[in-house]
């Protein structure tokens, strides 16, 4: 009945002492040798590598290591096998932290003041009580929340929109294509946190650009294939768009030489919005192992319909 830690070692390692201490009863390893794939009920994997799932015959349960699962291929999984997505406090914590972060570096022009350094350039740019600024999601789930209940305590404008009606408090919600629609006018930085599925690939294009009020940011912490790269050198040429910060590109890395890795108006981090975190993923993991242990619905269970 054991856990798989498929993943890095080192990582592996610190689950392994979570797990000896907090749920001695579940048979706990990160090094695929040291367990026969027999004994491998649940498996925790990444990016799974090609043909890794026929190994484990017995597998009652797919953990996800992230709260995306675009990295599998769903028609590689068994439709009985439940896949189970990351829905953790600690990556809620992190992707809050990160689009804090990136809104205030706008909010407060940061960017260009790194810019003016290196010119040698003292030039203050005005800045506006944060009420003023719209900061608007694509995708009101565990992470847009989170990054929203942040950004609620420095009083920005915030709404976001979903594919489902939401109420979420102090928040103008929006959801389907006329919704759409009605949210991206509202939004002076727009921060994209879909799921990466048929139909939120490449959403955020030209089209889509020319709907936001002009001079508009992004922000993108979904994935790399919700972007049309080219649509978005083309907005920031114009003037459509005045930056865009972009965690998640496609491929990663960006190959040498490609346009974003020196444009002015562009900020790339490596992939690093949020990471799940072992102390408290950990406790995700055994109450779901608990859960499907009791015949309970678990948490982060993927709808294999939606695909997310
Ligand atoms: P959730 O499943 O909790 O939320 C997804 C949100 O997107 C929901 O509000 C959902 O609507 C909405 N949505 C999905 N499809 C559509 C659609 N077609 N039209 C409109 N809205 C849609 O996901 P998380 O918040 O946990 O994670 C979001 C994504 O963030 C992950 O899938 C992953 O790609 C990315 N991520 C990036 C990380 C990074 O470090 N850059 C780290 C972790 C995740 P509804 O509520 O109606 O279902
Ligand atoms: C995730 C990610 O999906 O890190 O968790 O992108």
């Amino acid at each position: 009945m054991t856990l798989l830690y498929h993943a890095d070692a080192e990582r592996g390692a610190e689950w392994a002492v979570l797990f000896a201490e907090r749920a001695p009863e579940i048979p706990f390893e990160y090094r695929p040798d040291a367990v026969s794939p027999e004994a491998v009920r649940f498996l925790a994997v990444w990016h799974p590598a090609a043909g890794m799932l026929q190994r484990y015959r017995n597998l009652e349960v797919l953990f996800s290591l992230g709260a995306g699962v675009d990295q599998f291929d769903l028609d590689d999984i068994p439709k009985d096998l439940p896949l189970v997505r990351m829905v953790e406090p600690g990556i809620a914590e992190g992707m809050a932290e990160y689009v804090s972060l990136s809104v205030m570096l706008l909010h407060r022009h940061f960017l260009d003041y790194v810019g003016q350094q290196r010119a040698e350039v003292w030039k203050l740019k005005r800045f506006y009580p944060t009420s003023c600024l719209r900061v608007g999601f694509l995708g009101a789930g565990m992470l847009a929340q989170a990054a929203i209940a942040k950004l609620q305590a420095f009083g920005f404008t915030l709404s976001a929109w979903s594919r489902s009606e939401k109420k979420i408090e102090g928040v103008t919600s929006y959801h389907g294509e006329d919704g759409l629609n009605a949210f991206l006018p509202q939004c002076d930085i727009l921060v994209c946190l879909l799921p990466l599925t048929p139909e939120t690939r490449g959403m955020l294009d030209g089209a889509l650009f020319s709907k936001l009020p002009k001079g508009a940011a992004i922000i993108n912490c979904g994935r790399g294939q919700h972007l049309a790269q080219s649509d978005l050198l083309d907005a920031l040429a114009s003037g459509q768009l005045s930056r865009a910060i972009l965690d998640v590109t496609d491929p990663e890395p960006l190959p040498p030489g490609h346009p974003f890795w020196h444009h002015e108006k562009i900020f790339l981090t490596p992939h690093t919005a949020s990471m799940t975190q072992p102390h408290t993923a950990v406790d995700t993991v055994i109450d779901n192992i608990r859960r499907h242990r009791a015949g309970k619905t678990m948490v982060g269970l993927v709808d294999r319909h939606s695909l997310y």
